[in-house]
């Protein structure tokens, strides 16, 4: 029996959630303007976390007024300085990881074991990676004296709300702009503990500003005059109305948005080995992930052999309590995230394709979603082309080469791509052709501060991470 085995709960102890939260502006918690609050929930357990205020325009106004008198001093300080700061919320940062990783799982419901050993790691390193650069700008090959752009309006989704906070907050304050960051409405709390670390680290007013709300918010931030940035990670249709909303205005833009990823297997590959990466490509954080490999394009041949052993794995995956320590699928992070999940599922059964979902008991209370297969999916199919941002892939089937570069192509979207052979010259001839950010060879999802990670065609533009995440935060 698959689901048999001792649960080891991480202990809900080790963070004190307060019952309410403000908005965090120049380095002051405080409440909206018009006294505005909203909930935020457990998605496993549909269970209240806390209230926590909602910022509306004259909030906003607020916060960009104290990022503008802050970037006066904090673009002006020498980087060496700023760097200190940098690394001291990192170690902190390092310190609180354990309160951390269990406010994220509550606050999102991913499992633990990715907060833990993924999310929270992957935070730390983005401070300490930005930090090192912060007194080296004039080496980042941007000219000998590249400048801040000034104030960031930076606008977050809730798969990974720390992460996206780090890889916006960090090469911001590096490069010496001060931030207005929105989380978003579902997970707002690490972003305000994140707010307390700034404090603890002494970080100078202003200098980042914390704003919870809808995108009612987002949107107030994006067309404030006197923000010279914004930076989006979220949906394609309010990416697209965002780059709207800026155009015709001197702000520069970044967007990163949705993704199709198509994971590629070969005749050739090892097929344990692809198996497991096929599973972390679209089982990691309930498919809730951008780059998700949400496509499973597999040579003919050996299509009967994966599948089996696919479903076999998807068998022993253990669905349940995020913050038990053996989880591998946690909550789905909203009522609003699933009932898209569950529309876009039944689409794909109406059409035709042939659905199997792994077998297992569904909490009664929460959000949860088994994970699920699609066979029979030709390109045409809804489920091979939009994204689900859920636990489900769409299995299509090739013959060449030429056949996968062109399938894995035919897409909206140009984010990842996975590739799993035994032959290097392939990797790299196929890694070539095909039009995504990031290309994968015989592993998946695998995520480095020093690597520029961002999209072609209608995943958005700009990149984050590296070297070439400093250049969406300066002037030359
Ligand atoms: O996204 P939204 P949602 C995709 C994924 C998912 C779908 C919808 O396919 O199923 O988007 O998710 C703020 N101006 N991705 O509805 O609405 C909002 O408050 C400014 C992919 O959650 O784009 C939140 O903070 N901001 C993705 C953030 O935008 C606005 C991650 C994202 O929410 C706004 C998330 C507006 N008009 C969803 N409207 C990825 N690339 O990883 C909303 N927001």
């Amino acid at each position: 029996n698959p689901f048999a085995y001792a649960p080891a709960p991480e202990s809900r102890s080790v963070v004190d959630i307060a019952p309410s939260y403000g908005l965090f502006i120049d380095g002051e918690f405080t409440e909206a303007a018009d006294g505005k609050v909203f909930k935020t929930v457990s998605p496993a357990t549909e269970e209240v976390l806390s209230e926590v205020a909602q910022a509306g325009a004259a909030d906003v106004d607020r916060a960009v007024k104290a990022a503008r008198k802050a970037f006066e001093k904090w673009s002006a300080l020498p980087g060496a300085e700023r760097a200190k700061y940098l690394f001291r919320i990192a170690r902190i940062i390092q310190e609180r990881s354990r309160e951390l990783a269990v406010l994220e799982t509550l606050d999102n419901g991913k499992p633990i074991k990715e907060t833990r050993d993924a999310d929270l790691p992957l935070v730390a390193a983005h401070f300490f990676y930005y930090a090192g650069w912060a007194d080296k700008l004039d080496h980042a090959g941007y000219g000998a004296d590249p400048r801040p752009l000034g104030v960031a309006g930076q606008v977050i989704p809730w798969n990974f709300p720390l992460l996206m906070l780090a890889w916006k907050i960090a090469p911001a304050l590096a490069t010496g702009n001060t931030v207005v960051l929105k989380p978003a409405e579902t997970t707002p709390l690490s972003a305000l503990f994140f707010a307390d670390i700034c404090r603890q680290a002494g970080l100078p007013k202003g200098v980042v500003n914390i704003l919870p709300g809808y995108g009612d918010t987002g949107a107030a931030i994006v067309a404030h005059d006197d923000v010279n940035k914004v930076a989006f990670t979220g949906s394609t249709a309010v990416g697209k109305e965002i780059a709207r909303t800026v155009a015709g205005t001197e702000k520069k833009l970044t967007l990163e948005l949705g993704g199709k990823g198509a994971n590629i297997v070969f005749d050739d590959a090892p097929i344990d080995q692809a198996v497991e990466g096929i599973v972390s490509g679209i089982f990691f954080n309930q498919g809730q992930v951008c780059c998700a490999g949400s496509r499973l394009l597999v040579q003919e041949s050996v299509q009967d052999e994966l599948l089996d052993s696919l479903k076999r794995r998807l068998t022993t995956l253990r669905l349940g309590d995020p913050l038990d320590k053996n989880t591998d699928i946690g909550a789905i992070n909203s009522a609003e995230q699933l009932a898209r999940i569950t529309a876009l599922v039944e689409t794909g059964e109406a059409e035709g394709a042939e659905r199997w979902s792994a077998p297992c008991e569904l909490p009664s209370s929460g959000y949860w979603f088994a994970p699920t297969l699609f066979t029979n999916v030709t390109q045409a199919h809804t489920v091979a082309r939009d994204e689900i941002f859920g636990p489900v892939l769409s299995v299509l089937t090739f013959r060449t080469p030429e056949e996968a570069v062109a399938k894995a192509n035919n897409s909206q979207y140009g984010l990842s791509a996975g590739i799993w052979t035994e032959k290097g010259s392939r990797i790299l001839a196929v890694a070539e052709r095909l039009r995504a950010g990031v290309v994968w060879a015989n592993t998946f999802n695998k995520f480095d501060p020093t690597s520029p990670f961002g999209g072609y065609k209608e995943s958005g533009f700009g990149r984050e991470g590296g070297r070439h995440g400093l250049e969406a935060y300066l002037d030359v």
